[in-house]
């Protein structure tokens, strides 16, 4: 179970059309696959997706801190010493999710040396998740149309809808345009990714009010500290912290300083060994958790649903697994399938997944 060797490789496969957001837009998935080898031949892979404007790290940094810092660290431990893995990485601050793939990538390769799949290691409690699907800024026209195409080919009727433009009504306009067309048949919630203020969000919100939406996230920065917490006190729906809460000692604090009541867990950036802890925690305060999308291919929607389905209440509302449906292309031998509205779980060890050799040459930018 020795790990041998740690491996970054960068990728790009561009989008079919971009993903637009308050904090930011994609193009092209300039992701970084991690490869992790062990003395009996495994390889576990997982995926990291730079996000320059939510957590600072850029797709040649996740390559040089992986390279140079996490596979000295790693190279010599075996793949059941997760925690000094982790202990080890934590020397080196912020990096969340070049840590979280080499995190995954260890438990896929123990999972593949056990025979055992990576959700039943976890906690084994569904095979399946409903999917949420995330719709980026556009005209309300064509978010509507966007949202009936999800529903029909996928039976997707779960959809959080980002905001935060200016003026608020680009975005309140959205949100009535998909219920006025679907009715009571869809679930709607809004992500500003910090681009209102917390008198705009309060605001939206009130002109929001009979739109029956499930959740608020992120609407305006948690660094705004009281006015964050005025704004969470009015608002009548959990209110998820999201790229405010990357460890588990932020959601301690977001919650307990009012900033937050429910959280989103991204397995991109707190892998499967750290994301275990705020679930846990989140338990414990009684809080609700949605499964994230940090806008990840086909691997890291892998990660999240297998962690998603290996507890209760990550199981309980739709995950966000679908955005990888506006990539050209994605790595995998067996694509994903969403099939009236769910994603079942992988069979197979691991992650449940396999890296087509083909695809990668094509599309590594480092060869
Ligand atoms: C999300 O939930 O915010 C956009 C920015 C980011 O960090 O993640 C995505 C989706
Ligand atoms: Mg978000």
């Amino acid at each position: 179970m020795k790990i041998t060797a740690v491996e970054a490789i960068p990728f790009a496969i561009p989008y079919l059309k971009p993903l637009r957001f308050a904090s930011g837009e994609v193009h092209v998935a300039e992701h970084v696959l991690v490869r992790i080898h062990t003395e009996d031949g495994i390889v576990g892979v997982a995926e990291a997706p730079p996000r320059p404007f939510t957590y600072g790290e850029t797709q040649k940094g996740i390559v040089a801190v992986v390279e140079d810092i996490f596979a000295p660290d790693v190279v010599g431990l075996t793949l059941l010493e997760r925690e000094v893995v982790r202990a080890r990485l934590d020397r080196t601050v912020g990096n969340p999710t070049a840590k979280s793939a080499v995190d995954m990538a260890i438990w896929d390769a123990l999972g593949k040396t056990l025979d055992l799949a990576v959700t039943d290691l976890l906690g084994g409690y569904t095979d399946r998740l409903r999917v949420s699907h995330m719709l980026g800024f556009a005209e309300p026209a064509k978010m509507v149309a966007e949202a009936e195409r999800m529903r029909e080919r996928y039976g997707i009727s779960t959809f959080k809808v980002k905001v935060g433009r200016r003026p608020i009504n680009l975005d309140v306009d959205v949100v009535r345009a998909l219920r006025e067309r679907f009715g009571e048949d869809i679930d709607l919630y809004v992500d500003g990714n910090r681009g209102w203020t917390a008198a705009e969000s309060a605001r939206a919100m009130r002109q929001m009010d009979d739109l029956g939406l499930l959740f608020a996230e992120e609407l305006c920065p948690a660094d705004d500290v009281l006015g964050r917490r005025w704004l969470v006190e009015q608002v009548d729906v959990p209110f998820i912290a999201d790229e405010s809460v990357p460890t588990p000692a932020n959601v301690a604090r977001e919650v307990l300083a009012g900033a937050a009541t429910a959280v989103s867990i991204k397995t991109a950036r707190t892998g499967f060994t750290v994301s275990q802890r705020v679930h846990h925690l989140a338990e414990s305060l009684g809080l609700d958790i949605v499964m994230g999308n940090q806008i990840d291919g086909q691997v890291g929607t892998a990660a999240t649903l297998a962690f998603g389905a290996a507890y209760e209440r990550t199981a309980r509302h739709a995950g966000e697994l679908s955005n990888f449906l506006d990539m050209s292309d994605d790595l995998l031998t067996r694509p994903l399938q969403i099939v009236d509205g769910y994603l079942h779980r992988l069979s197979g060890v691991g992650l449940g997944i396999e890296i087509d050799d083909e695809k990668l040459a094509r599309y590594r930018t480092d060869k």
